[in-house]
């Protein structure tokens, strides 16, 4: 068992500021307060613990004090992608059955109306109930939920628990490090696992969010610059938007500013080298939705003598490499307290690890230190500015329209996203790209339309029909 984190956060710095947004700030002690009573109102609802919900709402305090105000009611939640597609998200909210949704009114038209539905302000003016808080929560807890999309174009349902999220963020203080001065800027989304780990990490450390809703590089170079937050989380994307933007406005990282901790995807070396002109120190990671976050972490002194590298394991954490070629290379197998013990939905049946060890799919070796190095990714997964696709998820929404025999998706290299889809048709009746285009647009969260839709008279397909998606590109030229 463990306290209730904010309970116990309130308990011990009741005063200390928890987050910052734009320039009104709330001390724990005030979001313990609030989180109660909408906890309460939770309970008008019957939504208490064993209960399920989900929540859809873009990163403000408003959505911090419902996901505390759920934590305190011990309902599990399901964090909803706001960029997905009206059918993706009913999909996921069908799979995780949940009990309701509690929404932003901002996003409310994003649902449909098979569950019930319950808009922040309506809960709001809901009455109070009032019952008894839990003092402790279980390890074995199911704090979030969040979906992860597989090479069958499935998204699974991942548990994280209680036990995983502590693990994840006492490992990561123990190596990144821990000052009371420590303010974390906060500008990854919240219902990705980068984004509610800051929470976590805030709660159990005392530490200050700095928030905004949306990424915005100028805002985050002046921050870094005038030494008011200390870490900061990025994908690819937006490190290099920041490095051109403290680069044009001559800006160099504050000292106090101590780590940019880079993930959900590879980091090119030039960054690095561009981020050490202007003081920035760039911590590499390895983590994932399965891991609660990071698994490992390259410190800052090793960037460059590591380039590339993601780093050792964090201190309870494990990483070994399966069936390893001649050059060293296999699957990452990751071990520790920080991995899910368990899916939802349509992948409840199947084990998250094998003899304890979680096989993440991606591929990497250790070097004679132990450092790792990520060589190739989760078959055929694309990351578009730290967005996963897996190409099924694109297929099986073209094979759904009537005009489409056969599809294939594959990824390209793309200077602003890292990656994007492009898409191979067989059709079997007269359509346009145009109309595809917009077929895909109604089905598909925006990132994950196709850039591009070849027409084409056959897919690469091995001696077992197999398509041959890393091929697919040489047929551009048809
Ligand atoms: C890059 C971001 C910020 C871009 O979003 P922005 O600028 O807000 O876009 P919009 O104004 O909403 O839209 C404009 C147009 O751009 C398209 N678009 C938006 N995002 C993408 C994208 N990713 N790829 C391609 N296109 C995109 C929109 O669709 C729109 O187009 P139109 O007009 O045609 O509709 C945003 O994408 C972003 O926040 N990305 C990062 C997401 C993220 O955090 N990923 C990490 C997920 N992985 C994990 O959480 C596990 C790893 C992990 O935990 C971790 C990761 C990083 C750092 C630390 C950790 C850790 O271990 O703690
Ligand atoms: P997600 O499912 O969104 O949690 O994404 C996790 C996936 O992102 C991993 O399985 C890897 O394929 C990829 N990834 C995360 N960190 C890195 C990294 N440092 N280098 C390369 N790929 C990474
Ligand atoms: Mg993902
Ligand atoms: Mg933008
Ligand atoms: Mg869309």
């Amino acid at each position: 068992m463990q306290p209730n984190w904010i309970k116990q956060r309130a308990y011990l710095t009741p005063n200390r500021i928890a987050v910052s947004f734009h320039d009104e700030q709330w001390t724990f002690q005030e979001l313990y307060e609030k989180s109660v009573i909408l906890a309460y109102k939770l309970n008008a609802y019957h939504l208490l613990k064993g209960k399920r919900v989900a929540v859809l709402a873009p990163s403000t305090p408003k959505l911090i004090e419902v996901l505390y105000a759920c934590m305190q009611a011990q309902c599990e939640m399901v964090l909803l992608n706001g960029r997905l597609s009206k059918q993706e998200l009913s999909y996921q909210v069908a799979d995780a059955e949940v009990d309701a949704i509690l929404v932003a009114d901002s996003e409310l038209e994003k649902l449909g109306a098979n569950v019930k539905i319950i808009s922040f302000s309506e809960l709001h003016k809901i009455q109070p109930q009032p019952f008894e808080i839990a003092s402790e929560w279980n390890d074995e807890f199911a704090l979030t939920i969040m979906y992860t999309s597989g090479t069958t174009g499935f998204p699974k349902g991942v548990c994280q628990t209680v036990g995983n999220h502590s693990a994840s963020a006492v490992s990561s203080a123990l190596n990144l490090g821990l000052t009371e001065q420590d303010a974390w800027l906060c500008t990854v989304p919240i219902f990705h696992i980068s984004g509610f780990s800051i929470i976590v990490r805030s709660l159990l450390y005392g530490m200050k969010i700095r928030l905004y809703e949306k990424f915005d590089a100028q805002a985050c170079a002046q921050e870094i610059a005038n030494g008011l937050v200390t870490k900061m989380s990025v994908v690819a994307v937006t490190l290099e938007n920041i490095l051109a933007e403290m680069e044009q406005a001559n800006l160099t990282a504050h000292q106090n500013f101590t780590t940019m901790l880079a993930g959900g995807g590879p980091v090119p070396a030039a960054y690095l080298q561009r981020a050490q002109s202007l003081h920035l120190c760039v911590a590499q990671t390895y983590g994932m939705t399965e891991t609660s976050s990071q698994t490992s972490t390259l410190a800052s002194e090793d960037a460059f003598l590591k380039i590339g590298s993601a780093g050792k394991p964090l201190f309870f954490n494990q990483i070994t490499i399966d069936a390893p070629n001649e050059e060293g290379i296999g699957e990452i197998l990751v071990r520790g307290p920080h991995v899910t013990p368990r899916y939802i939905g349509k992948f409840k049946d199947k084990s998250t690890t094998n003899e304890g060890w979680l096989h993440t799919g991606d591929m990497g070796y250790l070097d004679e230190q132990g450092f790792l190095y990520v060589v190739d990714r989760r078959s055929d997964l694309i990351i578009s500015g730290g967005e996963n696709i897996y190409p099924a998820e694109i297929e099986n929404v073209l094979l759904a329209h009537e005009a489409v025999k056969e599809a294939g998706v594959c990824g390209v290299e793309d200077a602003k996203w890292g990656q994007v889809p492009v898409a191979f048709v067989v059709l079997k009746a007269p359509v346009t790209e145009k109309q595809l285009m917009n077929f895909c647009e109604m089905n598909l969260a925006s990132y994950k339309k196709p850039k591009k839709i070849h027409f084409v008279n056959n897919l690469p397909r091995n001696g077992s029909n197999k398509l041959l998606r890393r091929q697919l590109n040489e047929l551009k030229q048809n």
